[in-house]
């Protein structure tokens, strides 16, 4: 049976690789942080064959231990200050969690690489890296201009990565993800903000939704196919850098447009107010992934269309509301 081990298991990657891995027969092993992490019972509720471990990204031994205690075939880094607008009033904690925190588990990796053999390492690379874009659509060869702490931080993480792959021989792939949403998205990021606020909208629990900038284009995909092609990266001969996408980009306004319409609303604008509060000091315009190196050497393509994702989160938002989840 392989064994993996997740950094970031508690997120919404974290339990879509966690289900993947254990319906692929893996012992799955997460690394959870802090002392009284509510998300510790969540993983345990949805996930009880997975075994956690004490940790944090920016502690180097608690992460050797976790390597020492779960002795994995695979290491997937999720963990991170995934948020890209707090990034910028905590530029210290992203750049220590999001970009000192892969260096952290690059070298636990490699100290016990010593002790126990290979083991191969996934790194969560991000679209946002390529900020004010150079060309369209992105690719992995694409110069890269990030626009937030958040980015830079990635960016780091990125090239540490390459760096231990071409310094050390080290089978470590870097995925380079474009958005990917679900229901399982935090509340904090536009697409949940929207698919949450529809839901209690159309119940008649709130009457306005309050936004920032609704033209920045996002090449948005599904959670559920994205850690697929984590999975198939790390199942290769060698380690390399892919870019995940769907090939499609929207705006805000695109995705205000089917969410409302799924719940029979037309127009959206007499529910929908902007405020500054929600602009970013620097904005990444428009993402658009290419998607091809993934097709062509992971055999990895989306499932999920756009409509059926806005949908998807807009009807789990009804059901957990009425609910009262
Ligand atoms: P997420 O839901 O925000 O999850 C982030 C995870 O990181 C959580 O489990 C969180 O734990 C953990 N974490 C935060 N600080 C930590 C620390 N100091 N030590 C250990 N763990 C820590 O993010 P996601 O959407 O699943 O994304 C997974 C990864 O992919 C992230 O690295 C993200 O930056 C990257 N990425 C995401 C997207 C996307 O569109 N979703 C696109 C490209 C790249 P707590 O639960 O304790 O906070
Ligand atoms: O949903 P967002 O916060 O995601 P963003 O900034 O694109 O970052 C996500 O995707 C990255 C991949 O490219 C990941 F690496 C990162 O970890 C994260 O998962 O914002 C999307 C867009 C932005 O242009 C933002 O300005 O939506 C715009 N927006 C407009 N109003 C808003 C809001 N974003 C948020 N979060 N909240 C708003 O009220």
């Amino acid at each position: 049976m392989p064994t993996a081990l997740i950094t970031g298991i508690t997120g919404q990657d974290g339990l879509y690789l966690s289900e993947l891995l254990l319906a692929k027969g893996y012992d799955v092993h997460g690394v959870v942080r802090g002392q009284n992490n509510p998300k510790r019972e969540l993983v345990r509720r949805l996930l009880p064959d997975v075994r956690l471990h004490n940790g944090d990204l920016t502690d180097l031994s608690s992460l050797m231990r976790a390597l020492r205690d779960s002795r994995p075939d695979e290491v997937y880094n999720l963990g991170a200050v995934s948020f890209v607008a707090y990034s910028w009033e905590n530029a210290f904690v992203t750049s220590d969690v999001t970009a000192h925190g892969v260096l952290n588990v690059l070298e636990a990796v490699r100290l016990h690489e010593d002790d126990a053999g290979s083991v191969r390492f996934y790194q969560a690379s991000s679209s946002e890296m390529f900020g004010k874009v150079a060309e369209v659509p992105q690719h992995e060869r694409t110069l890269l201009w990030p626009r937030s702490p958040y980015g830079v931080s990635k960016v780091y993480g990125h090239y540490m990565t390459i760096n231990y792959r071409e310094s050390y021989g080290m089978h470590a792939s870097s995925g380079i993800l474009f958005n990917h949403e679900s229901p399982r998205r935090g509340p904090e990021f536009v697409t949940r903000k929207i698919s949450q606020a529809v839901a209690r909208i159309k119940l008649g629990l709130q009457d306005e939704l309050v936004l920032g900038n609704l033209d920045a284009q996002r090449d948005w995909g599904f959670a559920g196919d994205y850690v697929e092609a984590m999975w198939l990266m790390l199942q290769q001969p060698v380690g390399d850098d892919y870019v995940i996408a769907t090939g499609e980009t929207h705006s805000i306004r695109d995705f205000l447009d089917i969410a409302f319409a799924h719940v029979g609303i037309d127009d959206w604008t007499p529910y929908v107010r902007q405020d500054p509060r929600f602009m970013r000091p620097a904005e990444v315009d428009q993402l658009v992934g290419d998607a091809s190196k993934a097709r062509d050497v992971l055999g990895w393509k989306p499932r999920v269309s756009f409509g059926d994702l806005v949908a998807m989160m807009v009807d789990a938002d009804l059901e957990a509301t009425q609910q009262g989840w």
